[in-house]
C-alpha cells in the first residue's frame, strides 16, 4: 500500500462519538512516550499529522485518522507514567479498554514496546484483552535507532521471551530512520483485505 493521503478526522473520549464510517481500523497501543504518535506520523509520511512530544501524556484523547480515504487509524493515549495528573491518569486505561471493547471494525492492534524496555503487566494485559476479543495484535519494538545492533538482538530476545512469542513475530521500528514502515503498511493491507476474525 502507498499512502496517497492521510487526514485527521476527530478526537473523542466516548464510544458514542466514535466515527461510524465502518472502515477497517488499526490502533496503536502502548505506554506513554513509547512513540505511538510518532509512528503514525512516520507511516503516514506526514511529520505534523499527530501531535508528539518528549513529555509523557501528550495524547489525551482517542484520535481518529483516515488514510487513503478508506482505512481508519487510531492513536490512543498511553498508559503507565506515574507523574501524570491524577485525573488524566485514571481516565486512560478505561478509555483504552472501552475503545477495544466497543470497536467492531478493529482489524489489528499494533502493541508498541520500547526496544530498551521489558514488557510487563500492562503490555501482557493489553495483548490478553485484545486476543480475548478475537483481535490480533502485532508487537512492534519502537525507537530501534537508539540501540546498537547487539543490544537490539538481546533486547528483542528478552521481549519475545517475556511475551512468549517467536522472535520472527516481533516487528522493529524507528520513527527516525523510518524502519518498519513497509512492514506496517503491508500488515494494514493484509488485514484490511481479510474479513474480521469471527465474522
Ligand atoms: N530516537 C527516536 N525517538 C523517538 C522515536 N519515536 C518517538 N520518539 C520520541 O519519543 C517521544 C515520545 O513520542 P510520542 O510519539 O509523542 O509518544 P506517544 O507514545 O505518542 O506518547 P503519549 O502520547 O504521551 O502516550 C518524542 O520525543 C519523540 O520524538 C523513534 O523511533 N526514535
Ligand atoms: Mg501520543
Amino acid at each position: 500500500m502507498k499512502i496517497k493521503n492521510a487526514v485527521f478526522l476527530k478526537s473523542t473520549k466516548k464510544p458514542a462519538d466514535f466515527p461510524a464510517h465502518g472502515y477497517p481500523e488499526f490502533a496503536f497501543i502502548g505506554r506513554s512516550n513509547v512513540g505511538k504518535s510518532s509512528l503514525i506520523n512516520m507511516v503516514a509520511g506526514i511529520r505534523g499529522l499527530v501531535k508528539t512530544g518528549s513529555r509523557p501524556g501528550v495524547t489525551t484523547m482517542i484520535n481518529f485518522f483516515v488514510f487513503n480515504g478508506g482505512i481508519s487509524i487510531v492513536d490512543l493515549p498511553g498508559f503507565g507514567y506515574a507523574d501524570l495528573p491524577n485525573d488524566l491518569k485514571k481516565q486512560f486505561l478505561p478509555m483504552i479498554k472501552n475503545y477495544i471493547a466497543a470497536r467492531k471494525t478493529l482489524r489489528l492492534a499494533f502493541v508498541l514496546i520500547d526496544i530498551r524496555r521489558k514488557p510487563d503487566d500492562f503490555e501482557r494485559g493489553m495483548i490478553e484483552n485484545l486476543t480475548g476479543k478475537g483481535i490480533p495484535a502485532a508487537i512492534v519494538a519502537t525507537k530501534c535507532d537508539k540501540v546498537t545492533k547487539g543490544n537490539r538482538a538481546k533486547n528483542a530476545a528478552d521481549i519475545c521471551g517475556e511475551l512468549g512469542i517467536g522472535e520472527d513475530s516481533l516487528f522493529f521500528s524507528s520513527a527516525k530512520t523510518r524502519e518498519g514502515r513497509n512492514e506496517i503498511l503491508r500488515l494494514m493491507d493484509e488485514f484490511s483485505a481479510r474479513p474480521k476474525a469471527g465474522s
